[in-house]
């Protein structure tokens, strides 16, 4: 089984850190890859951190994971509402997914109230700001058993 636990990141979060800081917060990606490391790393797995603004390549990476990764932490961002292929992608994929939210999107517009990307994931974080990556990576190594 592979060692790796991809940390996928959908449209806009390339912007973490300047686009609208009273949302999402100063940190920035590198800061949530540093975040994600710290819990996988002592407990003998390794993160890959992406970003991307094109669905087609997000599916693509969901698709790599089916050999590459043994588990997928995922910010679908924008898609979270309204990417049925990504849930499909995510449907074919056999580890464990957490969907995470920087933001609590249930405070938010009634259009983030809905998830398709929820359909799939063993859990969702929402609104504990980038430590919930952190959450996530953890909640992944003890669901492959490294906890
Ligand atoms: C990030 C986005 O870009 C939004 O489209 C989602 C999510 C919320 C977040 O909170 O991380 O609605």
């Amino acid at each position: 089984m592979s060692d790796t636990i991809f940390i996928l990141n959908g449209p806009n979060l390339n912007l973490l850190g300047q686009r609208e800081p009273q949302i999402y917060g100063h940190e920035t990606l590198a800061d949530v890859e540093a975040l994600c490391a710290a819990e996988a790393g002592p407990r003998g797995l390794k993160v890959v951190l992406r970003q991307t603004n094109h669905e087609g390549e997000m599916i693509d990476w969901v698709h790599e994971a089916r050999h590459a990764a043994a588990g997928i932490v995922i910010n679908p961002a924008a898609w979270t509402h309204t990417s049925v292929a990504l849930l499909d992608a995510l449907n074919a994929y056999e580890g464990p997914v957490i969907e995470v939210h920087i933001s609590n999107v249930h405070k938010r517009e009634a259009f983030r109230h809905h998830s398709y990307v929820s359909l799939r994931a063993e859990g969702v974080i929402a609104g504990l700001g980038i430590e919930g990556y952190a959450l996530a990576t953890r909640r992944i190594c003890t669901l492959l058993g490294r906890g």
